[in-house]
Formats: structure tokens, sequence, C-alpha cells
């Protein structure tokens, strides 16, 4: 009896002594679950850390939240910030869930709600690692690291100034003046999808809000490329020149959508010949303060990729090195002793060690026919129109975020990156071909094409086990 009872019963699931059940949403594979016990944004002299250290000094007098735990409820991380149900971010093939109702969080956001519940200061800034089933390539990695800050103010206690209003412009006036160019400082905002919430804020609160916002925001990008520029001084020759220290700092302010603020910006940044996206943010939704218990309080948010701010900042061109253990990596970066304001932090670019050769190789296959969708796709809440869903007949919902996955779980981090090169529908059957091509380099040694074929072979064997392509 016991055997069979415990058969029935999944077993449970130890993360760092916390105990959970999956159940048939569970679809987090071990190698991301390892990644929980990194924490690279606390190692000392990692680059993630530095970059969290040197933002965190332009904000002196917020309260900064460094360790909270990554597994989160599917309250806390969509319905606590007013996701919609049908919300694709919700969805199976972009999320990794433990159970249907626990996550690994995707965003910092998922702490807004708890932390302005404890209404700790007026400002606060959370640094931790999220989780996303996403692409592969030199950006995009499914483990990565956010940092939110959020900054209230009470209504019922703006002295000594006569207004709110008045008290938001005190504390922008407060925030030093920048000579950058920034190209579009105040987008047109839709207000059919990005309304003012006139029914709790003045206009002149929401612009006040707005310009203490992008100005506090403008600060931490001027700060990150003037130590970006010192550094590249200092390290000379050795590094290879970027956008970023050869020519002057541009920047620009796109309209955005969150569920949980409005309106919403999103910030961008021109770097090796193209706009970054290197945050977004927007004015807090007031339905999220209510539900938080502090109705009296109104202000801004914002969540920026702490892995793309030190790319630029360092020079770092693979998304891989950050998780490297190699010393030639890891021993490039250094603490500064300080991070005081107006300070230089002394900080070094990171040199490239030798880079080793790609090896490319494709994969071609036919999509199974609609009969046959496999089964772990068959999420209830997966929406019929996700973004990544492959150009399959509908019902075979393939979504590309699995075959990337796919592709991690049989060649790890040996692969650079994968991109669809083909895709053509049979005339007669109708049926979809696809092309991927896979280009293996380790950024470690040389993978010799012995290596890669076999990890090659991996892939093709878990496409036709796991998604039930017909290889061609
Ligand atoms: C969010 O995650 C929102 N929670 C941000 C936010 C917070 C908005 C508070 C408003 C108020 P988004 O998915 O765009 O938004 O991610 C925010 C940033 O994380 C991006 O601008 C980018 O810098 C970084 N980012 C997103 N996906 C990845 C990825 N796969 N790899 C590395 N960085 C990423
Ligand atoms: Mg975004």
């Amino acid at each position: 009896l016991r055997a069979s009872r415990r058969q029935s019963t999944p077993p449970g699931l130890s993360v760092e002594g916390r105990t959970y059940r999956p159940d048939e949403w569970m679809n987090t594979p071990p190698s991301i679950l390892s990644a929980v016990s990194r924490r690279l944004h606390l190692q000392p002299n990692h680059p993630i850390s530095i970059t969290r250290q040197l933002i965190e000094s332009r904000f002196p007098d917020y309260k900064y939240h460094n360790d909270l735990f990554p597994i989160v409820t599917t309250h806390q991380n969509f319905d606590s910030l007013d996701f919609p149900p049908d919300h694709p971010g919700r969805s199976r093939t972009d999320t990794y869930y433990i159970n249907q109702s626990t996550v690994l969080r995707t965003h910092t956001s998922a702490h807004q709600a708890d932390t302005f519940r404890a209404n700790q200061s007026s400002g606060y800034l959370i640094s931790a690692d999220v989780y996303r089933r996403d692409a592969i390539d030199r950006s995009h990695y499914p483990v990565f690291h956010q940092m939110e800050g959020a900054k209230t103010w009470d209504r019922s206690n703006f002295s000594p100034y006569p207004s709110l209003t008045e008290a938001i412009w005190a504390d922008v006036a407060a925030i030093p003046a920048h000579g950058v160019a920034v190209e579009d400082p105040n987008p047109t905002i839709h207000p059919e999808r990005n309304p003012l919430q006139t029914e709790f804020h003045s206009a002149g609160e929401v612009e006040a809000i707005a310009t203490h916002l992008k100005r506090s925001l403008e600060d931490v990008v001027v700060a990150i490329f003037s130590a970006a520029r010192a550094a590249a001084a200092t390290s000379g020759a050795v590094v290879s020149p970027d956008s970023i220290t050869e020519e002057p700092l541009k920047v620009r302010w796109v309209e955005a959508y969150f569920p949980f603020t409005s309106p919403s910006w999103e910030l961008e940044v021109f770097w090796q010949g193209d706009w970054l996206e290197v945050l977004g943010c927007g004015v807090v939704k007031q339905s999220i303060l209510n539900n938080a218990g502090v109705p009296n309080r109104l202000g801004w948010a914002f969540g920026l990729g702490l892995e793309r701010i030190a790319m630029l900042l360092f020079n770092i061109p693979d998304i891989r090195l950050f998780w490297s253990r190699d010393e030639r990596f890891l021993g490039q970066f250094a603490a500064p002793a300080s991070f005081e304001k107006g300070k230089d932090p002394g900080l070094a670019r990171f040199v490239p060690y030798s880079k080793y050769p790609a090896c490319p190789k494709d994969v071609a296959f036919w999509l199974p026919a609609s009969s046959t969708p496999p089964a772990r796709n068959s999420s209830p809440t997966a929406p019929s129109a996700a973004g990544g869903l492959l150009p399959a007949s509908s019902s075979t919902a393939v979504h590309e975020n699995d075959i990337m996955e796919l592709v991690r779980e049989a060649a790890g981090d040996s692969v650079e990156d994968v991109r669809l090169i083909d895709s053509f529908t049979h005339p007669k059957t109708g049926r979809k071909s696809l092309c991927y091509r896979i280009n293996y380099r380790s950024l470690e040694r040389t993978l010799t094409n012995e290596e890669a074929n076999t990890l090659h072979e991996r892939v093709r064997e878990l496409l036709v086990g796991r998604l039930g392509v017909q290889l061609r």
C-alpha cells in the first residue's frame, strides 16, 4: 500500500530547504534549478554584483533588498500585478512552473506588492535572479538578473511644501542635471492603452512623477557611461573600441505597456549601431498600491536588466560569460573600494581571451502532423496565438522556446546561438518543414568536430523523442 501511494503522489521537490509539490505543470529542468544557488548579484567581485552596487550608489536613500527567494506564487508574479488571465507571460511555453500556482519568478516585479505593503521607506531597490524560457543568442539566457526600483510619495504628508506636486518637483530638482542628448524625452502616449489614471492623479502629479522617474534613470545611464569611458581610458589599447566609448552617449524614451504601470516607457541606449532596450518603467497603477494597503501613496517603478547594463559597462560580448567559473573571466573584475557619487570607481574593461572557433550545424525536420500535438504543450493557459508559436498548423503548437530548451538540455552552454534559417510548407500535404542552424562554440576551449557531432546527435534525438518531429 505504501509503495503504491508513493507512486501516485509526486515526490516533494526541495530547493534550499524549501519543499514544493510538483504537478503536471512542472516544466523546470534541473539545470535551471541549479542556478538558484549561484546568486551572481551577490558574488563580491562579479561584474553583475559590481553593476548592482554602482546603480545602488545612485539611490543612496533607498532600501536595498538583495536576497528575496526566487520561487514565488503565480499570485505574486502575475495576479498582484493585474496580469489578465490570458496574458502570454503566464504560458508554460514562457515561464518555468513548479506546479499550477508556483513559478520561478519571471521578473523582480513579483515582489512589488509585498514590498509596497511592508512600506519600509519611500524608495526601494530589489536585485535578484529571474527565469524565463527564451531564445538562445548572445544577449539572452534563461536565467538573468533584474533590478527593480520604486519611489512613492505620501499624499497625506508633503510638508514643508504647499502641495504634493511641489514636493515632488523639489525632489526632481535634487537630481543632478546631465548634458546628455535625450532623443525623444517625451514620446506620444496613447491614452487608450496608457491612461493617465485621472481618477487618482492630477495631471500635474503625473508630470512631476514622470519627470522624477526619467531623470533618476537617465542619471543611472550617465553614471554607467562615465564609468565605462574611464575604464576604457585606463584599459588603453588592449580592449577593442565600442560605440559606448567612441561616440557620444545617445538615449531615448519609447512608449511601452505593462499591466502594472500607466503610462509606461522603455529606455533605450544606442549601442553597436542599434538601439538596445535596457529597462521598462512607469507610473505605478494605483490599484496595486491600494491593494497593498497603502492607498495614500503614489509613485513610479522601473525594472532593468543587470546583464544588459553590465555588458555595456564592461564590454562583455556574450551573456554566457557571466556564468563562467573560469579565472580568465572572473579574475578580471574587482569591486572598487567605494562607489562614491561623482568619483570614478576605477573599473577595468573586459579583455577577451581567445575566441574559439564556431562549429555551425543545421538540423531540418518536418513538424508533427496536427493530429498528434506533443503532450508537454497542452498547457491549459497557453494562449492561442502567443508570439513565438511556430508557423506550423495551428493545433500542432510546437513553441520555439521548446526547441530552444531542448537544445540547451542536449548541449548546455556549448551553444552560442540558434537561428531559424528556413521554413516552408509542402504544397500538397500542407506539412511544415523547419531548418535551424545551431552554432556550437564553447567559451572555454575549442570543441572538436567530433564533440560537436555528438552534441548535435543528442539534439536530433531529443527533437524526435520529445517533439515528435521527423528528421529530414
Ligand atoms: C519587465 O520585466 C518589467 N517587470 C519591468 C518593469 C518593472 C516595468 C516595473 C514597469 C515597472 P521586461 O520584460 O521588458 O519588463 O524586462 C525588463 C528588462 O530586463 C529589459 O529591458 C531587459 O533589459 C532585461 N531583459 C528582459 N529579458 C531578458 C533576457 N532574456 N536576457 C537578459 N535581459 C533581459
Ligand atoms: Mg521589455
